[in-house]
Formats: C-alpha cells, sequence, structure tokens
C-alpha cells in the first residue's frame, strides 16, 4: 500500500501537474560531495512557493541560507489570508493568537519563541534569541518583552475574519483538528471547512552547500491557551545538521513531539537512508506507536541531504512542498495516503 503513494507535481508557473516518479527522490550517499554553487530552498504546504521566492532572492546573490530562511518565512507570516501562521492566525480557545517559531544555522546554532504574543515576525525573534542571547528559548511575556527590548513593535494579530471565524468554532468549542485542508487555505478553497492548521518549514542550503531552516506558525487552532506544538522545538519541528541535512515538520505536533521527528529524520538520513525514505520512517513510528490516533490526523516531514537531495512523507494525502533552485519552482502535492 505504502509503496503506491505518489506525489503529484505542480509547476507553479504554468499551472500544469502531473504524477511525478522518483525525480526528487533522494540518493542514499550521504558521502558525497555538497552541493556547492548551487543553491535550494524548500517548504511545506502551497504557501510555500511564495515563501520560497522571496528566500530565492536571498540564495541567487550568494546570500547566507539562514537570511533566506528568515526571509522567506517573513512571507506567510506577513499575510492575512493566511489563518495558520503570523498575522490572521487563528487565536486559541480564548481568542488570543499566540505564535511559535525557531530557526538553526549550519553552526548548530539555533533559537526559538513560543507562545509569542503581538509580534509580527516571531522567527526574527527566534533569530535574536540565538544571536543575542545565552539562550535558546523565550516563552510567552518573556519573549515579548525581549523582542520589545530588541526594537520590534507590538500589533494586533487577530484579524476580523480570524475572530469571526473563533467566535463561530466557539458555539461547539470542539477540538478536532481537520486533516488535509492545510494546502487550501484561503477560504475561498474551502468552503465550510476553514478550520485548518499549517506551519511554514522551510530548508535552505546556500551557494556555499551551507545548510539552514526556519519554521513558524500559530500551531493548532482552538488549542488550550498556553499550549506549544513541534514547531518551536529544535529536533522536533526543525533540524539541522549540516554535516548531514536537515528535516522540518507540519500536522499535530504532539506527535512530532512524542518522536523527536525532525532530528529523527536527520539522523535516519545519517544512517543512510534518503530523504523521503527517512521522512516515512519518522511517520511509520507515529502509525505504529497510535494506529488508531493516527488515523484521524495529519503529520508530514520535510527533508533535504547535503548534496540538495529532498523528499517528503505524511500519514495522509494532501500534504505539499513547494521546490526552489536555479531549474525550477514547484509544488509536490502528495497523492495517496497511508491509509
Ligand atoms: C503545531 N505543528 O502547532 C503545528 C501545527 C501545524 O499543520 O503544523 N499544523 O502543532
Amino acid at each position: 500500500m505504502v509503496n503506491r503513494r505518489k506525489f503529484l507535481k505542480t509547476s507553479s508557473l504554468a499551472g500544469a501537474s502531473f504524477l511525478a516518479g522518483s525525480s526528487y527522490a533522494g540518493t542514499n550517499n550521504h558521502f558525497s560531495a555538497p552541493r556547492l554553487g548551487n543553491p535550494i530552498v524548500i517548504s511545506t504546504w502551497d504557501f510555500g512557493i511564495a515563501a520560497n521566492a522571496a528566500a530565492w532572492n536571498v540564495l541567487k546573490n550568494n546570500g547566507r541560507a539562514l537570511d533566506a530562511v528568515e526571509k522567506g518565512v517573513h512571507v506567510p507570516e506577513a499575510d492575512p489570508i493566511n489563518q495558520s501562521v503570523g498575522l490572521g492566525g487563528f487565536p486559541d480557545r480564548d481568542g488570543i493568537v499566540t505564535l511559535d517559531a525557531c530557526i538553526m544555522d549550519e553552526l548548530g546554532n539555533c533559537g526559538s519563541v513560543a507562545a509569542l504574543q503581538n509580534i509580527l515576525h516571531p522567527i526574527s525573534v527566534a533569530r535574536l534569541v540565538m544571536e543575542k542571547t545565552p539562550h535558546v528559548m523565550l516563552v510567552g511575556d518573556g519573549a515579548l518583552q525581549f523582542a520589545l527590548q530588541q526594537g520590534f513593535k507590538e500589533v494586533n494579530l487577530l484579524t476580523p475574519q480570524s475572530e469571526k471565524d473563533w467566535k463561530e468554532w466557539l458555539k461547539k468549542s470542539e477540538y478536532t483538528p481537520k486533516i488535509n485542508i492545510e494546502n487550501s487555505f484561503r477560504p475561498d478553497k474551502m468552503p465550510g471547512n476553514k478550520f485548518n492548521h499549517d506551519t511554514i518549514g522551510m530548508l535552505a542550503i546556500d551557494a556555499k552547500g551551507n545548510l539552514s531552516g526556519a519554521c513558524t506558525t500559530s500551531g493548532m487552532a482552538f488549542k488550550m491557551h498556553g499550549r506549544v506544538g513541534d514547531s518551536p522545538i529544535i529536533g522536533a519541528g526543525l533540524f539541522v545538521d549540516n554535516e548531514i541535512g536537515a528535516a522540518t515538520s507540519t500536522g499535530v505536533g504532539e506527535e512530532v513531539i512524542r518522536n523527536v521527528g525532525s532530528f529523527l529524520v536527520v539522523e535516519l538520513m545519517r544512517q543512510g537512508y534518503a530523504p523521503e525514505d527517512a521522512c516515512k520512517e519518522a511517520v511509520m513510528r507515529i502509525i505504529k506507536k497510535k494506529p488508531e490516533t493516527a488515523k484521524a490526523i495529519q503529520v508530514g516531514f520535510l527533508a533535504i541531504n547535503k548534496q540538495g537531495k529532498y523528499g517528503a512523507y505524511a500519514i495522509q494525502k494532501g500534504f505539499s512542498f513547494a521546490v526552489c533552485d536555479d531549474a525550477n519552482q514547484e509544488l509536490l502535492i502528495m497523492g495517496k495516503s497511508y491509509y
């Protein structure tokens, strides 16, 4: 069943689509030379296309992968239409938008913020935690205090649309994350079913062959106040090892944290797994431990190795990721479900 899964490959420019073979599948050889002089950026979901374009502007000018991923994820963070990252993100059940983000560079440095309120670009606060503090992670009021000290301005992140949706949700107050609507976040694309959850995880290799990654989200819609998902947890939502590769995740964060998902994917690549196979193994751990839970949720992993080979795997069909390099700008959509 599993080996019949396919990704649908879509050119973001032409809108053409066809079933992809193994053109993006990784190799098992992590001892070959790194990808020098050929930058690449990949990111989760369809909003990854616009985010990749911003990252590509940095990469094509010989910029650092770290700068590319920060600039790239700024795009969905600032997009009020996207209700799963940054501005306009769905609030928690108390009507408060709280953001989680982390970033990691080629030297193994990392920074993270969780449950951060009223700041448009949590990824940039995470980067400053990495660069200007002796710590890795700041949360809640402490993270906000630090952001304000660094010159960030407070903004209201709750848009009228997200407030309206929250009030609608309050009528039943049911917390049931919906599967497979993540890649159609625009309300007009999913009438009647817009309580989505999403996250952008972005991984890049620059012209020097160095890797970095970023992950940013408003987390699960209508979560408990104070709930933190996988996205700001180094090793769960994101992990970068400049010798091996990088991985990021999306979906129900609790299952990713329980399996330290992104670290697991990178460690599997270290053992010789191709990126897609490593993502698949991490997904299978989740499914094996809790088959009944896994049936009803989505978790997807996206990975790239040092050579620029990339791959992804998810529990459910509908997971998509965007790829951008010198030759391609495309969206790959997973066409089959594990179940
Ligand atoms: C979280 N992993 O907060 C995030 C949400 C997400 O698709 O990615 N949803 O658990």
